[in-house]
């Protein structure tokens, strides 16, 4: 009887796998969602005239990790200087220098905050309610920026690819924003501003940010769960014990550490009969069931 359940559940979890990896393998030609920035943040005209070009695409990075590449086209200013610190780790402070920024609100207020500088240096940092940083440090693996002094104004591009797995739980709402120049004449743009006798500005201000039709595709596969849960014996009876077995699985986008794996989360009565096997945990134990 207990090696038929097995056999019940076998190729049920088989199935249900398939099908998750599945759904994650579609790979279609990237759409390009495209908006550009002419506002100062309380929605006047920026004095320079300053255009910022974001483009969004959903895309695999070079290692085919899902991922929002964000492509930057804007003025270069090389005001205030960049910082001249590695660039191949977070810069936490980047908002002090010139940059292009772009914040993703998701579920509970939890966003996303991405901020890209025409010296190659970045931050992302994960945001749990107004102004909560919870992450500070998530490294972007693919960020190139290039300056080209040839044009007049000179212009920085900056290509970007955010893993999937960075982003808060449905991705409803964003806003985009840009800072440069020196004080007194620092420049903070936005995307979608706020009302002109608004005092001070505050790239935080969620109830300022817009949704957009290409936010429901960005997925974090960490958000996505199955759940079913078994009831019936094999042949469709109800349980003789009312027994109510929780199966969740959860699908696991790989990691710097760790491949693409289904996490299987089990919730079930113990009857603690039979007794289990008097035996170690570490290694398979063939005969289980
Ligand atoms: C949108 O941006 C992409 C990438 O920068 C560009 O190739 C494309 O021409 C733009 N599309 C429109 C309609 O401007
Ligand atoms: C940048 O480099 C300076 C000088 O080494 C150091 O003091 C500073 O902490 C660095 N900043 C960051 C954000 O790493
Ligand atoms: C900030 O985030 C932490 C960690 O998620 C959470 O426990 C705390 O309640 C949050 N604080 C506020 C003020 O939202
Ligand atoms: C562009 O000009 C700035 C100074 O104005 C200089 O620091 C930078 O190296 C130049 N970049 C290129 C690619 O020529
Ligand atoms: C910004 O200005 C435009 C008109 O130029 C207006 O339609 C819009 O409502 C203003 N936005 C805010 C947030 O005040
Ligand atoms: C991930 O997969 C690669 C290729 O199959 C393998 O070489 C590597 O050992 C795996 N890493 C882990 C942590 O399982
Ligand atoms: C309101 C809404 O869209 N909720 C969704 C949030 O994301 C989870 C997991 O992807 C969905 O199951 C919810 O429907």
């Amino acid at each position: 009887m207990i090696k038929m359940q097995v056999f019940h559940l076998v190729p049920f979890i088989f199935f249900a796998c398939f099908g998750l990896f599945n759904s994650v393998d579609a790979q279609q030609s990237p759409e390009f969602y495209n908006y550009t920035i002419t506002k100062t943040w309380n929605n006047q005209t920026s004095p320079e005239n300053a255009m910022i070009s974001l483009s969004f695409s959903l895309e695999r990075d070079p290692e085919g990790h899902r991922s929002l590449k964000i492509h930057v086209q804007a003025p270069f200013f090389n005001d205030p200087v960049g910082p001249t610190n590695a660039t191949d780790e977070p810069f936490y402070g980047l908002w002090d220098f010139e940059v292009v920024e772009a914040f993703f609100l998701g579920d509970n207020d939890e966003y996303l905050e991405i901020e890209l500088a025409p010296s190659s240096h970045y931050v992302l940092l994960y945001l749990n309610g107004y102004r909560n940083d919870t992450e500070m440090y998530l490294p972007l693996r693919h960020f190139t920026a290039k300056i080209d002094n040839s044009t007049t104004p000179p212009i920085w591009t900056g290509e970007a690819f955010i893993p999937a797995n960075y982003f808060p739980c449905n991705v409803t709402k964003f806003n985009a924003y840009a800072i440069h120049k020196s004080d007194p004449n620092r420049r903070y743009m936005s995307l979608f501003p706020v009302a002109e006798e608004t005092p001070n500005p505050d790239f935080h201000y969620l109830p300022a940010f817009e949704s957009a039709p290409f936010l429901s595709q960005i997925v974090n596969p960490l958000c996505q769960t199955y759940q079913h849960n078994v009831k019936t014996t094999w042949d469709g009876k109800p349980s003789p014990d009312m027994a109510e077995i929780f199966i969740s699985f959860f699908l696991q986008e790989e990691t710097l550490e760790q491949n693409r794996s289904v996490l299987m989360e089990i919730n079930a009565p113990f009857f603690e009969d039979p007794a289990a096997p008097d035996a170690g945990t570490q290694e398979p134990f063939p005969g289980l069931w």
